[in-house]
């Protein structure tokens, strides 16, 4: 039984996030996904995301592919969670290339590249414009 595990935000849900979920999902048997906080994500960003850290996991976690979610609540803790959730392979988007190799002594580290062309900060930029 081989777990993977891979994060985001995925807020303003697209097809760009269903793909890495769906390739992460082809690496093992059981997805784990870590979802980020509204905390972290105004942090990380200096504004909350467009859909509440309960809707993003709940969106998520309905997902076929995706068997559990958990809150990451810091990008500092990807080891730990690696751990506890026992996953022997973590994916990343190709956005965050080389940053995890470090992990390569507890799993497997795989970048997938990101689907071109969609955002959901392009998204938030489309829906403003026409409205
Ligand atoms: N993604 C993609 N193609 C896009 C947009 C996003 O493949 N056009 C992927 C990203 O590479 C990532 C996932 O979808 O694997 C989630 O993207 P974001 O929500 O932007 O995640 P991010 O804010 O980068 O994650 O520990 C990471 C943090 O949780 C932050």
């Amino acid at each position: 039984m081989t777990t993977v595990i891979t994060f985001g935000t995925f807020d303003v849900f697209h097809v760009g996030h269903l793909r890495v979920i769906q390739r992460a999902a082809s690496f093992g048997d059981r997805l784990v996904v870590g979802v980020s906080a509204d905390e972290l994500n105004m942090r990380k960003k200096g504004r909350l995301p467009v859909f509440s850290e309960a809707e993003r996991l709940e969106i998520v976690n309905a997902l076929k592919p995706v068997d559990e979610v958990f809150v990451e609540e810091s990008l500092e803790l990807k080891r730990e969670y690696i751990l506890r959730y026992d996953a022997q392979v973590l994916v990343m988007g190709d956005d965050w290339a080389g940053k995890f190799d470090d992990f390569g002594d507890i799993c497997t580290v795989e970048y997938l590249p990101r689907t071109p062309a969609i955002s959901t900060t392009a998204l938030i930029e489309k829906i403003s414009s026409t409205s």
